[in-house]
């Protein structure tokens, strides 16, 4: 099993993510910079053309943060980062989609059709007249978040969950390319201080990353 691995807030969510649970692989680096993650041969890999993967043994290639993260807790089940049993899955898979569909998605595109225009523009169909009104969504539901979060140490279940992770990672990331964390959010800003001190945070980074002046 191989990681197909880059820089970037996604790639370095799944490697925290590993690196929560104890696992290691061998990872095949591509440049995203560069686009080589939008060209042939990866393209046969992952039609979607984005970063990161998971190849398997035999063969078969697992796209997508999530479903990623969901094979590597089914077979690593402890530490639990999704959760022990059906309840605490589902919620933190209730939990993933709304900072997903609320707010990460949202900072990355308020990303890619503003600061990250010309990175983006001719790899999939960019909207920069929206790019103001996602970062102001993603803020609002940020400010959402922070009320919730009053009194708990972490997103779901008070335990570092996938959730905290992916969150952690988008806002990491966007902090220095234009979406920085509003220091009004008193709980989210004591959240973010309590992810980024576990010594994932600092490992996930992929090398190079403070050459390009943006953590991921
Ligand atoms: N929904 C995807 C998003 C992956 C994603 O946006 N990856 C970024 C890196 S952080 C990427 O590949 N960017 C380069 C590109 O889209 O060409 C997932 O969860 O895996």
């Amino acid at each position: 099993m191989k990681l197909i691995n880059s820089f970037g807030p996604n790639p370095r969510l799944v490697r925290m993510f590993m690196t929560e649970k104890g696992i290691s692989m061998p990872f095949d680096n591509l440049d995203i910079l560069a686009a080589e993650n939008r060209k042939e041969p990866y393209l046969k890999l992952n039609p979607g053309g984005q970063m990161p993967a998971l190849q398997l043994d035999n063969g078969t290639v697992i796209a997508e943060t999530a479903a990623i993260c969901e094979y590597l807790e089914e077979i690593h089940p402890t530490p639990a980062l999704i959760g022990t049993n059906a309840e605490e899955r589902a919620r933190t898979r209730m939990w993933l989609r709304r900072v997903e569909l609320n707010i990460t998605e949202n900072i990355y595109a308020g990303f890619r059709y503003a600061e990250g225009l010309g990175l983006f523009k001719e790899r999939m169909r960019c909207i920069p007249a929206a790019a103001a009104d996602l970062k102001q969504v993603a803020q609002e539901k940020l400010a959402w978040l922070d009320g919730l979060m009053n009194g708990r140490d972490f997103i779901v279940d008070n335990q570092l969950r996938l959730p905290d992770i992916a969150l952690y990672c988008c806002m990491d990331f966007a902090k220095d390319v234009g979406q920085p964390i509003d220091p009004a959010l008193k709980n989210i800003n004591a959240w973010f201080k309590r992810v980024d001190s576990r010594a994932s945070a600092q490992s996930s980074l992929n090398p190079g990353w403070d050459q390009l002046k943006m953590r991921g």
